[in-house]
């Protein structure tokens, strides 16, 4: 059985709003090593990656807020991702908020040939500096693993692309700036919406995405944003969307991608304590990721 090492990553320089550095603080008091270790696995949490505080710096440019400080966290990020990697382990890499994963895309890619994507989201996070409504750099991370963005952020580990889009898919979007969708049609990522969810199912939609993700690939890459669930099922995130996958869906798909034995890695981001409820949205991230590593009913 593969051993599971938990990364931290206290960030929330990517996005406009405080609390979701809490994030890894409120998924570790949710229980995550624990439950994990219930399911028989050797788990080790490596603490957190050393991030700044944004009181301590300055906004220099409004179409990519703290550009430099983002890439400074992706950077160690990405070499202790590339290590989990290189050791055989999987990682779990807990946000903070999205622009993380460009760290955590690039240390898969490092130690690992080939590897899918799939980037559950309400959001599609393929916004650049040209298109970005916001200037926030967690509207960015797609784009930056499939090779658009601003140098800084695309030369982590030293090499761009991070995936082949064709081995890329969105699941759960429903709230998509205008130019960004250009951009998700140009590259010829597929993208799964919400009502297509509606229409096929979360099972039919999975197991295309597992397809895509994980055929003529050596594994797959979960990036786990928390609004792609309904509000209902997780309030504490920063950009809440109505309309989102349900308690259930949520589930489902986590089992689907646990069955498939392909995950290789997963974030999970964009929980925000501040704005949550007693935790609720941490606990379900907790129970999200289980159902990942496989646990079942009986
Ligand atoms: N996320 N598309 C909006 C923007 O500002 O670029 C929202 C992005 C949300 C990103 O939730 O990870
Ligand atoms: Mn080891
Ligand atoms: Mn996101
Ligand atoms: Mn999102």
């Amino acid at each position: 059985m593969k051993e599971l090492r938990i990364i931290g990553v206290p960030s929330d320089l990517g996005q406009g709003r405080r609390g979701v550095d809490m994030g890894p603080s409120a998924i570790r008091y949710a229980g995550l090593e624990e439950r994990l270790k219930d399911l028989g696995y050797r788990v080790q949490d490596l603490g957190n990656v050393e991030v700044p505080t944004p009181e301590m710096h300055r906004v220099t440019n409004e179409k990519l807020k703290y550009l430099n400080e983002v890439r400074k966290v992706c950077e160690s990020l990405y070499e202790q991702v590339r290590q989990v990697m290189e050791a055989g382990h999987v990682p779990i890499i807990l946000g903070g908020d999205h622009s993380i994963s460009i760290g955590s895309v690039a240390g898969v890619a490092a130690g690992q040939r080939s590897f899918g994507v799939i980037w559950f989201d309400a959001h599609g996070d393929m916004n650049t500096e040209e298109t970005t409504p916001s200037g926030n750099i967690h509207g960015m991370p797609l784009a930056v693993n499939v090779g658009y963005g601003h140098p800084d952020l695309l030369n982590i580990g030293g090499f761009t692309p991070k995936v082949k889009p064709e081995n890329v898919v969105l699941v759960g979007i429903r709230s998509i700036d205008r130019d960004e969708a250009a951009l998700i049609r140009q590259a010829g990522i597929k993208a799964y919406t919400m009502a297509e969810i509606d229409q096929l199912g979360m099972a039919a939609v999975m197991k295309e995405a597992i397809q895509i993700a994980g055929s003529g690939t050596d594994g797959i890459h979960l990036s786990l944003d928390l609004d792609a669930l309904d509000p209902m099922f997780a309030p504490g995130v920063g950009t809440p969307v109505n309309g989102g996958v349900t308690y259930r869906e949520g589930h489902l798909a986590m089992e689907l991608l646990a069955a498939s034995g392909k995950v290789i890695s997963v974030d999970v981001v964009e929980v925000n304590p501040i704005l949550d409820e007693k935790n609720r949205t941490a606990q379900m991230a907790v129970e999200l990721v289980q159902s990942l590593f496989g646990k079942t009913v009986m």
